[in-house]
C-alpha cells in the first residue's frame, strides 16, 4: 500500500473550543504521523487559493472571512492511505450527516462550523501541502532517524 500525504487544518472554531488536541489525537491514534504543523492566522489569499474550486458559490465569502478569523493549525499528516483515512476519520462535511464515531459527527455544529479540513484526494493533497508548508518544514522520517541513529 503507499504511503501519502495530507493536508489537514484544525479550524477556528475547534481551536477556540478546545478541541485541538483531541481532534489531533484522534488523527494520531488511526496511525497517522506528524510531519509538519503550524499554528497561524491564515491570510486572505492563501485561503483564496486554498478553496479556489469552491468559486462561485455562495457558501464562499463566509468560509473565506471564518477561515482568516483567528489562528488554526495547519498540518501535514503522513501514512498508509492517509488521504482516505483522514477524511474517513473526519467524517462527511454536514456533522449532522457524519458517521457516527467521526470527528464532525461526535464534535461538530453545522456544515460551516465543522472543525476540520482534510485534503479530498491525490490530486488536491499535494497541491494543498504545497500551498501550506515548504518542504524544509516538513519531516522525512526515515532520513531523521537513520541520521539519529549514525550520529548517537
Ligand atoms: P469538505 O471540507 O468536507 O471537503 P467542501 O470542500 O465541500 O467540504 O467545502 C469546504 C468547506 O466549505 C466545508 O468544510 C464547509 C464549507 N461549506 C461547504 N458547503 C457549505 C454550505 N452549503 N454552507 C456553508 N458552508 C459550507
Ligand atoms: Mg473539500
Amino acid at each position: 500500500m503507499a504511503v501519502e500525504r495530507t493536508l489537514i487544518l484544525v479550524k477556528p472554531d475547534a481551536v477556540q473550543r478546545g478541541l485541538t488536541g483531541e481532534i489531533l489525537s484522534r488523527f494520531e491514534k488511526r496511525g497517522l504521523k506528524i510531519v509538519g504543523a503550524k499554528f497561524m492566522r491564515v491570510e486572505r489569499t492563501l485561503a483564496e487559493q486554498h478553496y479556489a474550486e469552491h468559486v462561485g458559490k455562495p457558501f464562499l465569502p463566509g468560509l473565506l472571512d471564518f477561515i482568516t478569523s483567528s489562528p488554526l493549525l495547519a498540518m501535514v499528516l503522513e501514512g498508509e492511505r492517509a488521504i482516505e483515512l483522514a477524511r474517513q476519520t473526519m467524517g462527511a462535511t454536514d456533522p449532522g450527516k457524519a458517521a457516527p464515531g467521526s470527528i464532525r459527527a461526535d464534535l461538530g455544529l453545522s456544515v460551516g462550523l465543522n472543525l476540520v479540513h482534510g485534503s479530498d484526494g491525490p490530486e488536491s493533497a499535494p497541491r494543498e501541502i504545497a500551498l501550506w508548508f515548504d518542504e524544509s518544514e516538513l519531516i522525512d522520517y526515515k532520513q531523521a532517524t537513520e541520521q539519529w541513529l549514525i550520529e548517537s
